[in-house]
């Protein structure tokens, strides 16, 4: 796609200088006016990219510190984005995505295809920013694409893949997105996004993947995932730090349609995106608002604005809030609490390891103590051990 465009725009800039200034080009009158646009932009872009990486660098290491004093030295490297005053081609990338092969975890999610003829669903929990919403606004027409029945995470170093599992197959064509939000210390807001819009084929690609940051740590307000009076000020993921193949990493970020499966769409992003303290993540689709800067839905829309998917719900149908599902927060590289916000409870998040169990935590250490490990999880948040 820009290949084109910079062909024609360094043809245009060559027959300006050879030609004297013919205006020979099409698509501007004014060509070095153009370009000196281009120039300004540039700059302007690069400013506050390298802005950006430094407070990006500066807040992870704060919040690293104050989640684990010694750990500073175990963060990856910062942010760096390389300056580029112009066009660039297509993006040469170095290392490209292979295939997911199993998972290490997964979550489960709430179906709606079963309801979708009396046009409602159940499970939706607008306060805590799970939602369950594959529906339209106002008719409720049911868009089984969006409606997520699992989702598997595997590491596999550099690569974190992502595959959704849909209860549908994937439209030919439409602006719909995919995303995974990670919280990389555990106390609920999200730090990145990475969101892909609907890719064309099985092929991997970085077109239309973008990944998102919330540099001014606002996401969430008072109350990580708890719906709040609504705070137009919330900036949500406001910086983009990479978007279809520019940025510090050019390979950053990946998307394509399951080569096996057409109710399947996968994501891959590098690990050195979330650090080494483990992380908590969650998956979205979204053909509704599709807006980052909007996160988290239910600081920006009353309950009433947003609507409800459940009939028995006074604030039956959807509105503001509608073409959107979501799935608990899961969690990868380290042992959760169990008091993390929007946690996932043990049956939604099953790490399969032969061999291990269940206990429930301690308060204290989140560890077993002198609870015993048992096959099955008692309760609603356990966490693993190896059975006797
Ligand atoms: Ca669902
Ligand atoms: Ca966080
Ligand atoms: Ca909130
Ligand atoms: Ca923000």
């Amino acid at each position: 796609m820009k290949k084109p465009i910079y062909y024609a725009i360094t043809s245009c800039l060559l027959i300006i200088f050879l030609m004297g200034f013919l205006s020979a080009c099409s698509g501007s009158s004014n060509p070095a006016e153009a370009f000196d646009d281009q120039v300004q932009a540039g700059v302007a872009a690069t400013l506050t990219k390298e802005a950006f990486a430094k407070s990006v660098d500066s807040a992870r290491q704060t919040e690293a510190a104050k989640n684990n004093p010694t750990a500073t030295e175990e963060l990856s490297p910062p942010v760096l984005i390389t300056p580029s005053l112009t066009p660039t081609s297509e993006p040469d990338h170095v290392l490209i995505p292979g295939a997911p092969t199993g998972r290490n975890t997964y979550v489960t999610d709430l179906i709606t295809v079963d309801l979708a003829k009396d046009k409602t669903a159940v499970g939706d929990n607008y306060a805590w920013s799970r939602l369950e919403r594959p529906y339209t606004a106002e008719e409720m027409q049911y868009r089984d694409y969006l409606d997520i029945m699992r989702v598997d995470l595997q590491v596999t170093d550099p690569w974190i893949y992502i595959t959704f599992i849909l209860i549908g197959k994937l439209p030919e064509e439409g602006d719909i997105r995919y995303a995974i939000e990670l919280d990389v210390d555990h106390e609920g807001r999200g730090e990145f996004l990475v969101m892909a819009s609907l890719p064309p084929d099985t092929e991997w690609t970085t077109d239309g993947v973008r990944v998102l940051a919330d540099e001014d740590g606002d996401i969430g307000g008072v109350y990580p995932l708890y719906y709040e009076t609504p705070v137009p000020e919330q900036t949500g993921y406001e910086r983009e730090i990479f978007s279809n193949g520019e940025g510090d990493d050019r390979d950053l970020a990946w998307v394509r349609r399951d080569p096996n499966h057409e109710n399947q769409i996968q994501i891959a992003f590098k690990d050195s995106l979330i650090g080494t303290l483990g992380f908590l993540w969650s998956a979205w689709t979204d053909e509704g608002l599709r807006d980052p800067s909007l996160f988290d839905f239910n600081d920006h829309f009353t309950f009433e604005e947003a609507g409800s998917p459940n009939k028995g719900n006074y604030r039956y149908p959807l509105k503001a809030v509608a073409l959107v599902d979501s799935t608990c927060r899961s969690w990868h590289g380290y042992v959760p609490t169990g008091d993390e916000p929007g946690l996932c409870f043990t049956e939604e998040q099953l790490q399969e390891k032969p061999g291990y169990g269940w206990c429930i935590p301690t308060a204290v250490a989140g560890v077993c103590g002198n609870n015993p490990c048992l096959v099955k999880c008692p309760v609603k948040f356990c966490i693993q051990c190896t059975l006797p």
